[in-house]
Order: C-alpha cells, then sequence, then structure tokens
C-alpha cells in the first residue's frame, strides 16, 4: 500500500503539551514540514521563547537554545551571526514578542536581521492563566480585564506585523491563521516564503500566525475556531504586508 501521508521528519516523537484544541499544533507541524521539504532541519537553530512554547525545543527535530522571555530575536540575532549557515528562527507567542520583547522585535527588523520569526498571536497569555495582552481585542474579557478591554485605558491592541513592515530591514511579513484547510494551506506557503528568504540572505522575515487559546478563551475548540474568524480576522486582516520578492 502507498503511503499517502506520514508524519514529518521535523518533529520528534515526544508529545506535544498543548491543551486538545490549541492550534499551536498545527503550527509546529507546518514549520516541521517547511524545514524537511527545503533540507534544512540538520542546519536549523530554533530559537524558543517563554509561554506555552515554551517546550517547543523538545519538539523540533533540530538545534534549540531556550531563551529568556522576549528575547528570542537577541539571541536569534547572536546564533545567526556566529552561525551564518545555520537557519535560525524564532517561535514567539503575542505576550513575549509583543509585550516584554517589543524592543528586540523592532531593533531585530530594523538590523534586517537574517532570521525568520513565527509570531503565535492568541490575544492573550495562555500559559499564565489567560491575562490580557496588548494584542487582546477591544472589550475581550480577559483574567485581568473581566470587564473587557477598555480602550480608554488600556490602547488599541498592537497591530505587530502592519508595524514590522514599515521598517526597512523587513523583507517579508505576512498574517495567516489555521483555522480550516484553505488557511492552514495558505499559512504553510507564507511560512515557506520565510525561510527562503532567509536562505537567500534576503533580511528579516515574520509570519504571524492567529491561534487560538479555547481555554484561556472559555470557549470550546470549535468555538475557538470561530472566534478567530468572526473576532480577530477582522482587526487582524490577513495577508502579505511586506514581499521584497528575494525568496522568487
Ligand atoms: C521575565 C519574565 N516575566 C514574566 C514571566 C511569566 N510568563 C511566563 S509565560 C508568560 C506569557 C506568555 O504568553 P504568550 O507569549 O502570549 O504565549 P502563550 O502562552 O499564549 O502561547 C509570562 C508573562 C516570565 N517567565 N519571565
Amino acid at each position: 500500500m502507498s503511503v499517502i501521508f506520514k508524519k514529518t521528519k521535523g518533529l520528534t516523537d515526544t508529545p506535544f503539551t498543548y491543551c486538545p484544541g490549541c492550534t499551536h499544533g498545527i503550527i509546529h507541524r507546518l514549520v516541521a514540514e517547511v524545514l524537511e521539504e527545503l533540507n534544512i532541519i540538520d542546519r536549523s537553530v530554533l530559537i524558543a521563547s517563554v509561554g506555552c512554547s515554551v517546550m517547543s525545543y523538545e519538539f523540533f527535530n533540530c538545534d534549540a537554545v531556550q531563551a529568556a522571555h522576549g528575547r528570542a530575536p537577541a539571541v536569534a540575532t547572536g546564533v545567526k551571526r556566529v552561525r551564518p549557515d545555520s537557519i535560525v528562527f524564532t517561535y514567539q507567542g503575542d505576550g513575549d514578542l509583543a509585550s516584554i520583547g517589543t524592543g528586540e522585535i523592532v531593533q531585530a527588523a530594523h538590523r534586517g536581521e537574517n532570521i525568520t520569526v513565527i509570531f503565535v498571536n492568541n490575544a492573550i497569555y495562555g500559559m499564565t492563566g489567560g491575562q490580557m495582552a496588548p494584542t487582546t481585542l477591544p472589550g475581550q474579557v480577559t483574567t485581568t480585564s473581566p470587564y473587557g478591554r477598555d480602550t480608554h485605558l488600556q490602547g488599541e491592541p498592537i497591530r505587530i506585523s502592519e508595524m514590522i513592515a514599515t521598517i526597512p530591514g523587513a523583507a517579508f511579513v505576512e498574517r495567516v491563521t489555521v483555522v480550516d484547510p484553505l488557511t492552514i494551506r495558505k499559512a504553510k506557503t507564507a511560512i515557506k516564503k520565510a525561510f527562503e528568504v532567509q536562505l537567500r540572505n534576503g533580511g528579516f522575515s515574520m509570519v504571524e500566525v492567529l491561534s487560538s487559546c479555547n481555554i484561556g478563551w472559555g470557549l470550546s475548540p470549535v468555538d475557538s475556531l470561530k472566534f478567530i474568524k468572526d473576532k480577530m480576522v477582522p482587526y487582524y486582516p490577513l495577508g502579505n504586508f511586506k514581499d521584497k520578492g528575494v525568496q522568487s
């Protein structure tokens, strides 16, 4: 019997620690498949961040470094500069990248670091109990905004992709999601392009993935995907925000 689907070599056999229904697992698989298809597993270095994906160094079948909260782009900079033949990517949540690590991501993009950033935006701090993040939607209830995010007090959520796309050093910036087969395919295409930019020494590349946190949001897995489509996408439109075309 011919094999039509098998697990990618880009992942180890370690079971994921993610909650059932969370889309981190889908994003992991897409990244791992891209590493395999580009034949770069052996020279890839993951910079794991802090958050639900803190254990991702156990899941990707490549070398990895664990960075302090928000500091993954700085660690990635060091690894890439010391070992320029490596393919270096960070995997960061929105609490990590858009809050404590805002300075790191902006400066890394400004320097045009030849790294790839996978930015997983689930609109809250998932691991620590569902607190409000800079990306929490207006009116969204979290454990630290029980009456909903008040934009007069807490400001509007940060649209990271749009902001990073304005930076000259950013070569490729795209926002995707993983709520159905079509969006999953598009997400994989964007992730592949981002790695291809790095392979061609094109500079900074980032893919933002709108992701679910059904436990933190207090929704079922199915309703969480609906929440992404109905609530997140209108505020965080999907699409490409920057493409210098170096990968084609
Ligand atoms: C310097 C520092 N401050 C705070 C924390 C606590 N902390 C751990 S995970 C986390 C939030 C992570 O949220 P996010 O990046 O959105 O990832 P998610 O868990 O939602 O995937 C925080 C604040 C920490 N580990 N280190």
